[in-house]
């Protein structure tokens, strides 16, 4: 525990430089003071806010493939390099947040009012989100523009970034937040948005990151991190859609809303597989609606048609299919399987 304390408070140190160094490219295009404090607000208001296992994620990963015992063994140089790509998917990760809340109107975000939604920022928080997008291009540019695969670098926030936008789109179109139609519903559709929307920036971006940063980037080894990665991220999604519906709220940390709000889960998409036309007319008439009474209806026939012991099979069946890839890991060219292990066993089994 004081482990982890410690590698999140040693990656928030790195924050407030980087913070003065992008407010000094504007102050650099003689932006006005005003402006200035504007970012800075931005900056800090969005990114730092999260659990940053996503950026703290880089770091570790890039420990094991270089074989060092911790990050204790990083130069101070070295360290600040990790710790800028990390931070990096953290803007992307509050760029993305910025622009969602607006999309689906959300009101609070890590425990505070929603960016658009503090006084005097409304629509101005568009902009700001692409600001915090264009961060993550600066922070590149200066500090590995001399490394060979800086490259690299680009193309691989630019292909994340797009494949996170092809999985927003296809979020918003089939579960609009006031139509209900779950006809619109499927496993294959779910899958998709999951890996697209979730998986692709937040496990597979940090491992290709640091692989970079370590000389690591064969394309048969960005494959195997990609093969496990992806399959991992879609059964961290349907572990939180599970949660949300069967987790205890003192354990998730929050009361699920996914049916009252017309979520596109893995557990009504499981339920519409087995669904008599009795019970789909009760599905139609009773999800995703703000009715407590609905709600209740519809877990209860979540639970007759016993989703909770699909989800167990599908936790078992998942997690051995990917021990066994894991196993395989082609080691040859300096990739390590044990990278691969750690973001597992972070998630197996988990109840929060
Ligand atoms: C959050 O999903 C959305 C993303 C992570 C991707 C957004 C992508 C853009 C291109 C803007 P959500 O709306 O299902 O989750 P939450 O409940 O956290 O808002
Ligand atoms: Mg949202
Ligand atoms: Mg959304
Ligand atoms: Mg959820």
């Amino acid at each position: 525990m004081s482990d982890k304390v410690s590698r999140k408070e040693k990656f928030l140190s790195v924050f407030p430089e980087l913070v003065s160094e992008l407010t000094e490219v504007l102050n650099g295009y003689g932006m006005t003071k005003e402006a200035v404090e504007w970012f800075t607000n931005n900056l800090n208001y969005n990114t730092p806010g999260g659990k940053l296992n996503r950026g703290i994620s880089v770091i570790d990963t890039y420990v094991i493939l270089k074989g060092y015992k911790s990050v204790d063994d990083l130069a101070v140089e070295e360290y600040k390099k990790l710790a800028i790509l990390g931070w990096s998917i953290e803007l992307l990760q509050a760029y993305f947040l910025v622009a969602d809340d607006m999309m689906d109107q959300s009101i609070t975000r890590r425990g505070q009012p929603c960016w658009y939604k503090v006084p005097n920022v409304g629509e101005i928080a568009i902009n700001d989100s692409f600001m915090l997008e264009a961060a993550i291009y600066i922070l590149l540019k200066k500090y590995f523009k001399q490394e060979t695969y800086y490259v690299d670098l680009l193309e691989l926030f630019h292909e994340v970034t797009f494949q996170t936008e092809l999985g927003q789109l296809l979020d918003l179109i089939t579960a609009p937040e006031d139509h209900v139609d779950l006809s619109k519903f499927s496993l294959a559709k779910h899958s998709f948005i999951v890996i697209f929307k979730t998986a692709y920036y937040s496990f597979y971006l940090p491992v290709a990151l640091a692989m970079f940063a370590a000389g690591i980037n064969d394309e048969k080894d960005l494959k195997q991190a990609h093969d496990v990665l992806i399959p991992l991220g879609e059964y961290f999604q349907i572990q939180d859609d599970y949660l949300d519906c069967f987790g205890k709220p003192e354990d998730i940390g929050k009361i699920g809303t996914d049916i009252q709000d017309n979520k596109c889960s893995w557990v009504v998409n499981t339920a519409l597989k087995l669904v008599t036309p009795e019970q789909r007319a009760l599905l139609d008439e009773n999800y995703g609606i703000k009715d407590s009474e609905k709600e209740a209806k519809v877990k209860a026939l979540f639970n007759d048609l016993g989703i909770d012991k699909i989800y167990h099979e599908y936790e078992e069946k998942i997690a051995t299919e990917l021990k066994e890839k894991i196993a395989n890991t082609d080691e040859s060219r300096g990739f390590k399987g044990e990278v691969l292990t750690v973001f597992l066993q972070k998630i197996y089994k988990r109840s929060k």
